[in-house]
């Protein structure tokens, strides 16, 4: 029986030593492959916001911005609401925004990736809510930013951008193919994902909305590949296609997805202040 017990306490200490291991060299970012998945969805997550810090998953820094802090009309604040999430326990981001100025306002969030490349998955997913309370817009815009050499030789900051529409006091799951996002084509050194609350988008002027679980997931259907759309870009050979004729043309051999992202309209140039 002792030499049972012994046993134990033995195997319980490798145990216990090999977690303390494992625990300092834990990167929270580690992609995980999901159980019982019969497509073996893999993600990334990039902030879960559970340990109630601006530091996310990635160990990348986030804040929230404002395009012009003098004006006073605007603010935006980022807090962690652990009563309103996803799951079982951890927390939310929760948004307070404000744009009801007499300026054209613009604040928002950001995030740090750190570089990330995420050629190995093909949706970014997050959940969304907003507070009945005090209401909320049901359209917010977001943004990717990396940086390439261009043709001199120097850094240039290159952007992907999306209109997000349809959020409800409900959460749901906002899932947008990395396909028929334009601008960025290459997938690889992603440095900040950005929200974006404009004054000129928004359908209120202020509000609250919560955010969580935001990840880069591997799903069964990637979506229409870019260079897919090359013939049909063809077929209209008399002139280019326009970014909205594009993006409509990826949606519709999407066979109507996605109900609830809709690919902006507009490429608003140098908005923001990063
Ligand atoms: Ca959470």
């Amino acid at each position: 029986m002792w030499k049972k017990a012994r046993y134990k306490i033995a195997l319980s200490v490798l145990l216990l030593s090999l977690f303390s291991i494992m625990g300092v060299h834990a990167v929270k970012n580690r992609p995980v492959k999901e159980q019982n998945d019969p497509y073996e969805r893999a993600s990334v997550v990039v902030a879960d916001f559970n340990d109630g810090t601006l530091i996310n998953n990635l160990n990348g820094e986030s804040g929230t911005w404002e395009k012009n802090p003098d004006d006073k009309m605007q603010r935006i604040a980022a807090r962690f609401n652990s009563s309103v999430r996803r799951g079982n326990d951890g927390s939310s981001l929760m948004l307070e925004y404000n744009v009801d100025s007499s300026e054209d306002a613009i604040n928002g969030f950001w995030t740090q990736l750190g570089g990330l490349d995420v050629t190995a998955y093909d949706h970014f997913e997050f959940w969304v809510k907003g507070d009945n309370e005090n209401g909320y817009t049901t359209t917010f815009e977001i943004e990717f930013k990396k940086t390439r050499k261009n043709a001199e030789g120097n850094d240039e900051v290159i952007k992907a951008s999306y209109v997000v529409k349809g959020i409800t006091s409900n959460w749901q799951k906002i899932s947008i193919p990395q396909n028929v996002m334009n601008g960025i084509s290459d997938w690889r050194d992603i440095r900040e994902f950005v929200i974006m609350f404009q004054k000129r988008r928004v359908d209120n002027p202020k509000g609250v909305l919560y955010f969580d679980d935001i990840a880069f997931t591997k799903t069964a259907d990637p979506g229409p590949k870019a260079t897919d759309a090359v013939p049909h870009r063809r077929k209209k050979s008399d002139r280019d296609l326009t970014d909205k004729e594009f993006a409509e043309l990826l949606i519709k051999r999407l066979n109507g997805f996605p109900e609830k992202v809709f690919v902006q309209k507009e490429f608003p140039a140098g908005e923001g202040n990063f």
